[in-house]
């Protein structure tokens, strides 16, 4: 039957599921083998966040399942995210039963048109072997560069259909090989210029080409910007190249990279700015080297689409010494958070970052800094993601820290309560700076709406995940970070 057929195949890619059904995923999820897991998140979108994390910590595909049109309507925001944080997934929703569907009877929606802007592609099978065909279409589209979400509708009743069509085991792999005499041209030109900016960007780490950046910086002796906004760790640091992260705004960018004719994007994107008013990298020569098609056929730039850590390898054999600019971007100040963070540095050991706190962002990465698969924030400018991500991330062994906002905090926290149930090492540092306050700085305001006030750790507390507030910032990072548990401090700035 379609339903047992479908976890033979996903068998092949996970063990586990992350979501939250209603009636036209019962027949589903009664078809769960004993050797899969289903974590249960309390709200839909959280299951996505919450699989996102899963595949940062295990490289995995992640498999989310969610509830018809008002399941997937909800997680639309997550959906999003992981689409653009490009994150291989395939997203199984329920459908109304499919002899009844032109009666749109409740629950009932058109799901491949609801879920299409967030995702790489969606399907709605009509009968069990299009469940099974597009099941393995929505697998292979996920995993093919540039990764992303996928979408596949199921009407409940097929569930228990018979499958006529043999799916035999597949795999799906999909290198993106340089070719040298084009990787050599690229460094003929950027040898011809004096000085170079180099802006390293997510892939670096999604590829794990941290080594081959490292070589590469060093060998073209050229100061090394993180993208704006960055999301994992582009470079790591400390290293006397990095110049630190690219400002929010494209004329600030314009203005720390003036000194250089010409900037190599690797791996990332300058366009990813919250604040786009100039034109970003106005009147130089711009040479791009990404995995990312879509990302790459918007640009007017010198392109080049393969996987960056190839294209590094063998860039490394051509690069030459240029002259170096001392150039350095300076986070803002905030004397409490860089105390925070001082604090946090030495018992961070191999605690994964999910980065949520608006205002801090750059005096966390200047402290923290990026450690290779270490380091999370998402592409989209969504909050309420690092919370389901960090629980994500420890289910699948690894261990986690939150550092969020209070707003933030307050968009996902019952992840916490999945947390509890499903254990794994997860911390969370709230910075309780009582409300909005990136967008009252932003704004220049200090409009009332932007100040809600609330105790995130009473609310961790309610569903069992151990949390305390400190008014002792050494006291509360002590006690955070001490043992391999689930813990939230919260710390008032
Ligand atoms: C899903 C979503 N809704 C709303 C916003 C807009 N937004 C950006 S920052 C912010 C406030 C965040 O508050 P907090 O986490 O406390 O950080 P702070 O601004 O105080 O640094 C809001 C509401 C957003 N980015 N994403």
């Amino acid at each position: 039957m379609l339903g047992d057929k479908i976890f033979e195949i996903l068998r092949e890619f996970t063990d586990r599921i992350y979501g939250n059904p209603g009636t036209t995923e019962l027949s589903f999820i009664k078809k769960i083998p004993p050797d899969f897991k289903y974590y249960l998140a309390l709200q839909d979108g959280i299951a996505v966040g919450m699989a996102e994390g899963y595949h940062l910590g295990s490289e995995k595909l992640a498999v989310v399942n969610l509830h018809a049109a008002p399941g997937l309507s909800n997680a639309l925001g997550f959906l999003y995210t992981a689409y653009m944080d490009r994150i291989p997934m395939v997203i199984i929703g329920g459908q109304q039963t499919s002899s009844h569907l032109s009666d749109e009877p409740r629950l009932y929606g058109d799901l491949t048109t609801i879920s299409k802007p967030v995702v790489k592609a969606s399907f709605e099978a009509r009968n069990a072997d299009e469940g099974v065909k597009f099941l393995i279409r929505a697998i292979k589209t996920s995993l093919t560069p540039p990764y992303g979400p996928t979408f596949l509708s199921i009407p409940e009743d097929l569930e228990d259909k018979e499958v006529n069509i043999t799916a035999r085991s597949f795999m799906h792999k999909v290198e993106l090989c340089c070719r040298e005499d084009e990787v050599k041209e690229v460094m003929d030109e950027i040898n011809s210029f004096d000085k170079i900016a180099i802006v390293a960007g997510y892939e670096i780490d999604v590829f794990n080409a941290h080594d081959e950046m490292r070589e590469f910086a060093e060998k073209i002796n050229s100061p090394v910007f993180a993208e704006p906004f960055a999301s994992r760790t582009p470079f790591e640091t400390p290293h006397k190249l990095f110049a630190g992260d690219l400002p929010r705004r494209s004329s600030e960018i314009n203005k720390v990279l003036e000194d250089f004719p010409a900037v190599l994007i690797i791996g990332g994107s300058v366009n990813n700015v919250l604040f786009p008013d100039d034109e970003v990298l106005k009147g130089k020569e711009v040479i791009e080297v990404t995995y990312d098609w879509i990302e790459a056929s918007r640009r007017p730039w010198k392109t080049l689409v393969c996987n960056p850590r190839d294209f590094l390898k063998l860039a490394i054999k051509y690069a030459k010494p240029h002259a170096f600019s001392p150039v350095k971007v300076s986070p803002p100040r905030n004397q409490k958070v860089e105390e925070i963070m001082k604090l946090l540095y030495p018992r961070l050991g191999n605690y994964a970052i999910f980065d949520e706190a608006p205002s801090y962002r750059e005096i966390i990465r200047s402290i923290v800094g990026y450690k290779r698969r270490l380091f999370f924030a998402n592409r989209a400018g969504f909050i309420g993601w690092a919370i389901p991500a960090s629980f994500g991330y420890s289910s699948a062994g690894g261990k986690a820290l939150a550092i969020v906002g209070d707003g933030s905090f307050n968009y996902s926290f019952q992840a916490l309560w999945s947390a509890t149930k499903y254990g794994g090492i997860m911390k969370v540092l709230v910075i309780n700076n009582q409300g909005y306050n990136s967008l009252k700085g932003w704004g220049n305001t200090n409009a009332e709406i932007l100040s809600p006030i609330t105790s995130p750790w009473k609310l961790a507390s309610s569903y069992g995940f151990e949390g305390k507030e400190f008014d002792d910032y050494k006291k509360g990072i002590e006690w955070l970070m001490e043992g391999n548990t689930q813990k939230l401090a919260e710390l008032k700035v």
